[in-house]
């Protein structure tokens, strides 16, 4: 009981009274967890919060001593753009063809076709928040934004062009932010290098060639004269070109 009463405190939406209601209201309850949780108990814990705000940051670890080869002059993170999401809104997906909007934004970060895919996804009901924000320029090592989810939109998809690059990109594709109940409450993400598949230049600064046919999203693979990149990160230390960390709010 104790355990449980713990959990509830960190999630910070029932009172303590709530747990010592609960263990004296009803001794011939079992408390096992399966029970406490059981919808049909009147001492059931109230649900979770139906919305959550969380704190983004990305970092990079992108740099010429960790990726040496070819390391470009101008590295930066284009503006970082996503959403919070159902099954339904995915933005882009490991294996699959990227989007006329990811692909402008793996080649050129340019967030404009991918807000308005955006905007198309929560016109369908797919979505409720548009993460639009600045992404790390060349004089900064990270950067920092809120964004909001609900129990109906708790999958967090977000994206950044690595630039310069010919279509390559780090994202996350539809982490899941509610899982048994609970709101995750802090969790950090390496990120991986993708390639979106749109063009086939082989260094960061690589002049355009278009891949046709288009190919599929991948994490980046390279040969060793190219970049550092297999699988999309580093071919030896497997070391990340950034990370992401986010912090649920109180
Ligand atoms: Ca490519």
């Amino acid at each position: 009981m104790n355990g449980i009463c713990k959990l509830v405190t960190l999630s910070a939406v029932l009172s303590l009274t709530a747990c010592g209601g609960s263990s004296s209201s009803d001794n011939t309850t079992p408390t096992s967890p399966e029970n406490t949780a059981s919808p049909t108990t009147p001492s059931t814990p109230p649900a979770a919060s139906a919305t959550a705000t969380y704190e983004l940051t990305f970092t990079r670890t992108w740099d010429a001593q960790t990726f040496p080869t070819n390391y470009p002059s101008g590295t930066h993170f284009s503006p970082v753009i996503g959403l919070t999401h159902n099954e339904q809104g995915r933005i882009f997906q490991r294996g699959e063809s990227a989007s006329a909007g990811i692909i402008s934004m793996a080649e050129t970060g340019s967030k404009a076709a991918l807000k308005t895919e955006i905007s198309n996804i929560q016109n369908l009901g797919y979505s409720n928040y548009l993460i639009d924000e600045s992404g790390i320029s060349g004089n900064s090592q990270s950067v920092s934004m809120t964004f909001e989810a609900s129990q109906n939109f708790s999958l967090l998809s977000v994206v950044s062009m690595v630039a310069p690059s010919p279509d390559w990109f780090i994202g996350i594709d539809s982490l899941a932010l509610f899982n048994d109940g609970q709101w995750v409450m802090e969790q950090t993400i390496q990120l991986k290098v993708y390639d979106a598949g749109s063009d086939s230049g082989v260094t960061f600064n690589s002049a355009n060639q278009e891949t046709d046919p288009q190919g599929l999203i991948t994490l980046l693979d390279s040969a060793r004269s190219d970049t550092d990149f297999a699988q999309g990160v580093h071919f030896q230390s497997e070391a990340n070109i950034g990370v992401i960390t986010i912090k649920l709010m109180e």
